[in-house]
């Protein structure tokens, strides 16, 4: 008989009990066995839930998605300009599954206190990797909130921040952040987008060369207000209404989609902006200082996303070491091929746990009751754990593309799509060099070093589950790298990389078990 190969159904091995699929188990664990019984029972039965619709309904919407992809209309059939961004079905129906479940809002409500954005990076995971990147805008819809929350006036708030938080769907709006421009993404010092003064408002224009969720209802920029000084001190934030009241884009251009190596059911586009009016948001000036609020929301979500990326990948990876037999018997009996397996499980434990201390430690921050320490670390750990996610994910979705052989080189077993998706978790939100220099300037400004150190040293040092030349070893790694954190931060710059990583390992073993102790 002519053999066919099963193929791996993640709901048929993952989905029929709670208790074996491993994303729902790792949160469920980090859940009850680290935070207060009363907001494990409130929340374990939506996260349930949307474990299952993961698998189910939002798969099928997010396949919908990558096969009808954004359309850019630039004119009706009379030739008047239109810019209409279509979208289909599957997108639009996700964008409001992220409404009704209330992933941006759950941060806002707080009603899990400080663990009100573990609650919510735990549905972001469960999310993601059936979002079809709708978990993208979100990133920015979020980060646009946050700034909103920060530095908006209390009429901005009701008009713009109260769509951003909403969970009725048909209220609910995105928000886009524009900074690259032709000149560069990381360095946008040279943003030529000029903002003109007309009486109580202002209006804009320049080229936006990479924006993200076109779709949006609002967006946060930077633009340099006429006369204002050159550089990155001169740029100031704004926020624009895109459209009018008939969806029509008010004074912007769409100047045509990107064509992307991956993420391609997401709309990015070229614009040009020809007048759009905008409102100032925390008065002129300090623009980079003030985006930076949005930024370390949306490298907290890349994290998050990176992590649920590689989740999916490696559930993939072990369904298919269940049905797929070689040289006798299952994948999955081969010693070789569960050591692989579990070596690639033990690194996503790290990002794992390394993304959702971030997450409590946000919360603590957003809900006033984080220490200074507190603060330090999490403006630190940070860009750390944004880095170092992004590129586990892509080195495990490489293992889990080499596990599946030639049919996960194959574009119809949807396996190349995930190590494309993969590769723009270390691009977008600062490169893998900009998040070390970003770790640099937290360790010059903000006094980082020595918190990281005391942290580290009161976690490690209490390693009595560790084996002596485990202790040995991370002593010997602490050793190497006091000395640097302990340094002038002006002089890290070449080892700044390096740093990142080591203490990323570090932090990874000092998290393991200790959420609760700072
Ligand atoms: C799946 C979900 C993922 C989410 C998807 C979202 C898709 C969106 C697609 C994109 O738009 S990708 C492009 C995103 N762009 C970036 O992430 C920017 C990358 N570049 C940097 O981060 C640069 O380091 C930076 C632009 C910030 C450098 O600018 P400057 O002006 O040369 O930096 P400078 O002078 O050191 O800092 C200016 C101020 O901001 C300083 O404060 P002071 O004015 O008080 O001195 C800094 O301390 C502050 N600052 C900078 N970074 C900060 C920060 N503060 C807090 N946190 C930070 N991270």
């Amino acid at each position: 008989m002519d053999f066919y190969q099963s193929a791996p159904r993640l709901v048929e091995h993952l989905s029929n009990a709670f208790q074996s699929d491993r994303r729902l188990v790792t949160l469920a664990e980090a859940l009850r066995t680290r935070l207060d019984a009363q907001i494990y029972q409130d929340v374990v039965s939506q996260w349930q839930r949307c474990g299952q619709l993961a698998l189910t309904e939002w798969l099928s919407l997010s396949e919908l998605a990558e096969r009808e992809l954004p359309r850019h209309i630039a004119f009706d059939a009379w030739g008047r300009r239109i810019d209409e961004i279509q979208m289909s079905r599957g997108w639009r129906e996700l964008e409001a599954v992220a409404a009704r479940e209330g992933i941006v809002a759950t941060a806002y409500e707080k009603k899990q206190g400080e663990y009100s954005r573990v609650v919510q990076g735990g549905l972001l995971y469960l999310f993601h990797a059936s979002s079809a990147f709708v978990s993208c805008p979100l990133a920015m819809t979020d980060g646009a909130a946050r700034a909103l929350e920060l530095y908006g006036s209390e009429d901005q708030k009701r008009r713009l921040m109260s769509h951003l938080i909403s969970r009725d769907p048909a209220n609910f709006w995105t928000s886009g952040q524009w900074m690259t421009e032709r000149s560069g993404g990381s360095d946008v010092s040279g943003t030529s987008t000029t903002a003109r003064r007309v009486g109580s408002t202002w209006t804009l224009e320049g080229v936006k060369w990479f924006t993200s969720a076109t779709n949006s209802q609002m967006s946060l920029l930077l633009a340099r207000p006429e006369g204002a000084e050159a550089g990155s001190r001169g740029l100031s934030l704004f926020a624009l209404e895109l459209r009018q009241a008939n969806g029509k884009l008010r004074d912007i251009e769409v100047l045509r989609l990107k064509d992307k190596l991956g993420t391609k059911a997401l709309p990015t586009a070229e614009l040009r902006l020809t007048g759009a009016p905008a409102e100032l948001l925390g008065g002129e000036g300090h623009g980079v200082k003030k985006i930076s609020a949005l930024l370390n929301i949306t490298r907290y979500y890349n994290s998050v996303c990176a992590t649920a990326h590689m989740r999916r990948a490696l559930d993939l990876a072990q369904v298919y070491s269940d049905v797929r037999i070689a040289f006798g018997r299952k994948l999955r009996e081969h010693p070789l091929h569960a050591s692989t397996l579990a070596k690639l499980e033990r690194e996503f434990e790290k990002c794992f746990d390394l993304t959702f201390f971030v997450a409590h430690l946000l919360g603590r921050e957003e809900v006033g009751v984080c220490t200074e320490e507190e603060r330090i670390l999490l403006r630190a750990m940070t860009p750390i754990v944004k880095a170092y996610t992004a590129k586990r994910c892509m080195e495990i979705v490489s293992e889990v593309v080499e596990i599946f052989g030639g049919a996960g080189y194959v574009e119809d077993t949807g396996i190349p799509k995930l190590l494309r998706d993969a590769q723009v978790f270390s691009i977008w939100e600062g490169t893998t060099n900009v998040l070390a220099l970003d770790l640099v300037r937290a360790l010059a400004k903000e006094g980082a070093g020595p918190v990281l150190l005391r942290f580290l040293e009161k976690q490690l040092g209490k390693g009595s589950g560790n084996a002596a030349d485990v202790q040995a070893s991370i002593r010997g790694e602490m050793q190497k790298w006091t000395q640097l954190l302990a340094s002038d931060p002006s002089q890290l710059e070449p080892q700044a990389r390096d740093l990142l990583f080591a203490v990323a390992e570090l932090l990874a073993l000092a998290v393991r078990t200790h959420w609760r102790v700072l």
